[in-house]
């Protein structure tokens, strides 16, 4: 049975648990906040969330078990059949990872828990994440790669 480590509040957490629902493959939740802790960094070796246990095997990074799970479970497919097509739905991934949430990961404590950001912080997230939106919009000008006919991981 593969155990999926995390907490639901991680948005991270979340998106593994969408891919290993829409696979259809059968897991268990083993609640596990994020921690420095040996024991968790055998499983997740920045200390994040989430990883999965496969078989004994730790695997963390969303990309990574999204790989793994379009692998061990092909149907239904996250990804395109046509390797320049999957490349650019896993473009679009990265730059939606990378170049927005990571930017705006910078002001979430503020935003949501009672944290202050100083000015500074402010005007370049607001000026990095204007770059990364402009990014991603770009990519998906008249794209198939997400919101279109087939459902991909750049979806979730
Ligand atoms: N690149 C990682 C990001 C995972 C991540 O940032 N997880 C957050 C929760 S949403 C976390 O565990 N943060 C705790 C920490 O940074 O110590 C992935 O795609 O899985």
């Amino acid at each position: 049975m593969i155990k999926l480590y995390g907490v639901k509040p991680s948005n991270y957490y979340s998106l593994a648990k969408a891919i290993l629902l829409e696979k259809g493959l059968a897991f268990e939740e083993v609640p596990t906040p994020p921690s420095q802790n040996e024991g968790f960094l055998q499983k997740s070796p920045m200390g994040k969330m989430p990883a999965i246990e496969v078989d004994g095997v730790y695997i963390s990074e969303t990309l990574a078990i999204a790989s793994w799970a379009e692998r061990a479970q092909p149907e239904p497919p996250l990804l395109p059949p046509v390797p320049v097509d999957a490349a650019k739905v896993i473009e679009l991934c990265c730059h939606l990872k990378l170049d927005v949430e990571l930017v705006a990961r910078r002001v979430l404590p503020a935003a949501f828990f009672g944290a202050t950001a100083s000015d500074e912080v402010l005007a370049t997230t607001e000026a990095d994440l204007d770059k990364g939106m402009k990014a991603v919009a770009r990519l998906f000008q008249g794209s198939p790669y997400a919101a279109g006919d087939s459902f991909t991981i750049a979806d979730l």
